[in-house]
């Protein structure tokens, strides 16, 4: 069979080759990137496909290990990969379903399938960008062996011998040479997990970090789905849902398939999840546009007929939004994604499905449960009557010339370059810090604006008194884009919009506040990575004319045994307590200091954990604050 004069082979050798080649050569055009991101896509590309062994109904459990070597293992309780040989591919078909690249595949524009679908279409992609690859297949009695290095066959597939085991068990080692890093982290792999198990009801997964000492096993599954998916994130806010139930409506047409669950609570935020074939669609798509348009329908359809409006007032989208969190995941053969992301979903006929199903459906729970309809009613009708008084509210400010962006704060100290990518805005705790600020910038492209007092919570205020606090306007001028929906990008002042506060829990709470604010108000900032925080250090460490600072207490244990001797160490309790000299050197020198950029990688979390902040209660929120900071403003160096 492996005949060297066989040309069907040897052609068949080639294309697989050059496939692979190809991965390894643009790895971005199959993974996206090569960053952290894409280390971690790996783990999802080989879990979807247990995740599609399950959907069919043919595997209980998927067992997923971050080994202690650098490496993660997938497994799962499926059929394992029919055992024998190619049809066409003359080869065994493991080795297929990991050498032979799949046209199509998520980032390569093609289809993507689901449930019972074709299997293993990341596998080959993972296999190319790993150093080394090994699989387990257990089927028909047997167990069977095969192991790749970058990619290609390193030892060759051999029956090993009998067993009562089904199912498939893959470990891969990832690439150096192609990662930025190949460090996984666990926290960005268990959130992956568990919105899987809640997008995949009944499907069982696993995590174990064989990194840790005290390992645990987390298990993630959820009979509920989506619903349960909606449960999770409003569990917080128990105390204030207007609704204890969560609606859930499903429907199909054709191959396609669509649920929504939706839950309202009594704060200001919209949290819409949405996803295609299990894939987030960070920037929604068909499915949502249906699923927006359904809901102000149906409500404004309802107030009518039961004469709640007043006059002839008419609910937007943003009013019946108000407080609402949704999950929305449709499945579909052939997927079509937009934008540059591909993550806003394109088929038209998804919004009539979504659309058309909701204003059935929902219009008939309303009709069944008219005192969850009349609470939801009333909610929408207080943000439509709010939202004209905060219209009202900024045309006078406007006229007022309070938000022009001509006309920037007195406070702030600006800088002498204009072009937006050269600049920095300090945005500096405390009169004091921000007088050394001031006086040690370099004021050719840094701008610095002094904050005084707490900034006002933004997630218990709504917007007309956001607009009009004294803490909030000289913000929002400085940095230009106006917020809500006049944000404008494009009139963006500064490249950079750095935090600096104190590195202590009050300093920890003013940052957590305008995070919240930046999150509420103007996300895409943070989305397109101008904000971040400046990392003060916590102890200066001297001896003679050695000196350095320490940002943690192990690097100052670290610096103390490095220097040895009688050091001396100074332990900063706050960002005023520096001269000028030492703010510019530790914090504000581009050449020296640190920042973290903020991200946020998760919507879902970031809003949970700024509502456990911004609750009524003092003391849990100062706890969660002390015990969560790195967690809550999602770190990113
Ligand atoms: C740890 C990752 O990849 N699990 C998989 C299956 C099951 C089948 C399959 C996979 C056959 C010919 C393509 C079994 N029996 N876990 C996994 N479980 N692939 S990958 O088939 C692949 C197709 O070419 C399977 C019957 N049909 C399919």
């Amino acid at each position: 069979m492996n005949d060297p004069n066989n040309q069907s082979y040897e052609d068949s050798q080639i294309q697989v080759l050059e496939g692979l080649e190809a991965v390894r050569k643009r790895p971005g055009m199959y993974i996206g990137t090569t960053s952290a991101q894409g280390l971690h896509h790996l783990v999802y590309e080989i879990v979807d496909n247990s995740i599609d062994e399950a959907l069919g109904g043919y595997c209980s459990k998927i067992i997923v290990k971050i080994n202690k070597d650098g490496s993660v293992t997938v497994e799962d309780d499926g059929r394992g990969v029919p055992s024998g040989r190619h049809p066409t591919m003359d080869r065994p078909t493991l080795e297929v379903i990991f050498t032979v690249l799949h046209a199509g595949g998520k980032f390569g524009g093609g289809g993507y399938q689901i449930a019972g679908g074709l299997h293993g279409v990341g596998a080959s992609v993972v296999n190319a960008l790993s150093k080394r690859m090994e699989v387990k297949n257990f089927r028909d009695g047997n167990e069977y062996y095969i192991a790749f290095e970058y990619g290609k066959v390193f030892e060759e597939f051999r029956v090993v011998g009998p067993t009562e085991k089904h199912g498939l068990i893959v470990r891969f080692y990832p690439d150096e040479n192609v990662f930025e890093t190949v460090e996984f982290d666990k926290e960005v792999i268990r959130l992956r997990l568990r919105e899987q198990a809640f997008l995949n009801a009944g499907v069982c997964i696993n995590l174990i970090d064989e990194r840790e000492e005290s390992k645990t096993e987390e298990v993630f599954v959820y009979e509920g789905g989506i619903k349960s998916f909606v449960e999770y994130i409003n569990r917080k806010k128990a105390a204030g849902l207007l609704h204890d139930e969560v609606i859930y409506v499903s429907g199909s047409r054709g191959t396609s398939f669509a649920e929504v669950a939706m839950q309202y609570n009594d704060t200001y935020n919209e949290t819409i999840l949405s996803f295609a074939n299990n894939m987030h669609t960070v920037d929604g798509g068909t499915h949502e546009t249906g699923f927006k348009s359904a809901i102000t329908k149906v409500l404004n359809d309802y107030g009518k007929k039961y004469a709640i409006f007043k006059n002839d007032e008419k609910l937007a989208g943003e009013d019946v939004r108000e407080g609402l969190t949704a999950i929305l995941s449709v499945k579909l053969e052939d997927a079509q994604f937009e934008s540059q992301t591909k993550a806003k979903l394109g088929n038209s006929e998804i919004r009539t499905l979504v659309e058309s199903m909701l204003n059935e459906k929902l219009e008939i729970y309303f009709e069944e449960n008219p005192a969850v309809a009349r609470n939801i009613l009333d909610k929408a009708i207080s943000a439509s009557r709010a939202r004209e008084a905060a219209k009202r509210a900024r045309e006078l400010t406007r006229r007022k010339g309070l938000l022009e962006s001509s006309t920037l704060p007195s406070k702030l100290a600006d800088c002498n370059e204009r072009r937006m990518e050269y600049t920095e805005l300090y945005m500096v705790e405390g009169d004091s810090a921000g007088g050394t600020a001031k006086d040690c910038r370099d004021s050719q492209f840094q701008a610095i604006l002094p904050l005084r007092g707490k900034i006002l919570n933004v997630e218990k205020s709504r917007i007309d008194r956001i607009y009009a606090s004294v803490q909030i306007t000289p913000i929002i001028l400085a940095i230009g884009t106006g917020v809500g929906a006049e944000f404008d990008i494009s009139k963006l002042r500064y490249g950079k919009i750095i935090i600096m506060a104190d590195a202590d829990v009050d300093g920890e709470h003013i940052k957590t506040l305008l995070l919240t604010f930046f999150f509420r108000h103007m996300r895409p900032l943070i989305e397109a990575g101008h904000i971040y925080a400046a990392l003060p250090p916590l102890y200066r460490i001297s001896k003679g004319k050695q000196e350095r600072y320490a940002f943690s207490d192990e690097e100052k244990e670290r610096y103390v045994f490095e220097l040895g001797g009688n050091v001396n160490v100074e332990r900063y309790k706050g960002l005023g307590e520096m001269d000028k000299e030492q703010l510019w050197e530790t914090t504000m020198d581009p050449e020296k200091r640190v920042l973290k950029r903020i991200t946020i990688n998760d919507a879902f979390e970031a809003d949970s954990a700024f509502t456990v902040l911004m609750g009524d209660k003092v003391e849990p929120r100062r706890q969660f604050i002390e015990e969560n900071a790195k967690y809550v403003t999602d770190l990113d160096i």
